[in-house]
C-alpha cells in the first residue's frame, strides 16, 4: 500500500500537526492511536517503556493507518535513530541535544551522505510503505525524514541557533518540563513556568529564522493555541496514561452522575 503523505511536506506547508504520545508498549493501544483523531503517533523510548521490538511492531499500524510515525529515542542513543528510520519512522526526536557534537552525532545517524553518515538498510521502511528502494529512496529520504533536536537545558538554549543552522537538523523540539528544571536551577518542574516563556518564544523564532520546524511538548493541551501563536507547528499533546486516566474518571463520573 502506498501512502501519499509526509510529515515533512505537511509541516513545510505550514500545517499544524498534533501528535499523540505513546509510552505503553502495547500494540492494541497503538492501533487505537493509529485509527484515532491525532495527526501523528509518537512512540517514546526515553521516558516511555518502548523498546526496539515494540517500536518495530508499533510503527506498522501507524504507517499502514496513514499517519506519520515518530520515535523519541533514549538520550544519546543515536544508533537507534538510524534503526527507527530503517523500521519506517518519519521522524525521530532526540532528547537533551546539549552540544554541537550531540547535534552532529544525531544528524550523522539520521541522514545519508553527504549530509550525514547513515548506513544503508531501509528494508522494512520500504516494505511498510510499498516503496521502491534504491536511488528513489536515497534521493528523497534525507528530505522526507525529519530530525528533531530537543532543546531542554540552558546549554542547548545558548547554542540553539547553531543547532538549528546545521544541515540535517530539521527542527528544534522544546521539552518544557526539563527546560523548567534547568531554568529554575533545579528548584521546580513546571512546564507552564512564566519565567521561561520568553525563552520558549525565542526557540520557535530561532528555528523558523533558520528555515527549520518548531516543535514542543504541550504538557497542558490548553497551552497549544499559544504555542501555535508563537510559531510552533509540531505539537505533542499528552500521554496515553494521562488520557486513559482522564477517560476512566470521566466515564465513571458520567455513570455516577
Ligand atoms: C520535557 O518536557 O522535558 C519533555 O521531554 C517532554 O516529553
Ligand atoms: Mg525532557
Amino acid at each position: 500500500m502506498t501512502h501519499d503523505y509526509s510529515l515533512a511536506d505537511r509541516l513545510s506547508a505550514g500545517e499544524t500537526v498534533f501528535t499523540v504520545w505513546s509510552s505503553l508498549p502495547d500494540l492494541g493501544l497503538i492501533e487505537v492511536f493509529a485509527q484515532g483523531p491525532f495527526g501523528a503517533v509518537t512512540l517514546d523510548m526515553q521516558h516511555g517503556a518502548h523498546h526496539v521490538e515494540s517500536v518495530a511492531r508499533g510503527l506498522s499500524p501507524v504507517i499502514t493507518g496513514g499517519k506519520p510515525a515518530v520515535v523519541r529515542i533514549a538520550q544519546g542513543d543515536f544508533g537507534m535513530a538510524s534503526r527507527a528510520l530503517d523500521m519506517g519512522a518519519d521522524a525521530v526526536i532526540a532528547p537533551m541535544i546539549n552540544s554541537i557534537e550531540d547535534a552532529k552525532a544525531f544528524r550523522d545517524a539520521m541522514k545519508y551522505p553527504p549530509v550525514g553518515g547513515r548506513s544503508w538498510g531501509p528494508t522494512r521502511a520500504l516494505k511498510l510503505r510499498g516503496l521502491a528502494g534504491g536511488n528513489d529512496h536515497l534521493s528523497t529520504a534525507n528530505r522526507k525524514t525529519l530530525a528533531f533536536a530537543m532543546i531542554e537545558t540552558r546549554e542547548a538554549y545558548a547554542i540553539a541557533a547553531d543547532i538549528a543552522a546545521l544541515d540535517g537538523i530539521d527542527g528544534l523540539f522544546v521539552g518544557p518540563s526539563d527546560f523548567s528544571i534547568a531554568w529554575s536551577n533545579g528548584a521546580a518542574v513546571n512546564p507552564a513556568s512564566e519565567d521561561m516563556q520568553e525563552a520558549v518564544a525565542n526557540v520557535a523564532r530561532i528555528a523558523r529564522d533558520s528555515g527549520k520546524h518548531a516543535a514542543i511538548f504541550a504538557a497542558a493541551p490548553s497551552a497549544a493555541p499559544s504555542y501555535i501563536e508563537l510559531g510552533y507547528r509540531f505539537i505533542a499533546l499528552g500521554l496515553d496514561t494521562v488520557m486513559l486516566d482522564a477517560g476512566q474518571k470521566a466515564i465513571l463520573a458520567a455513570a455516577e452522575a
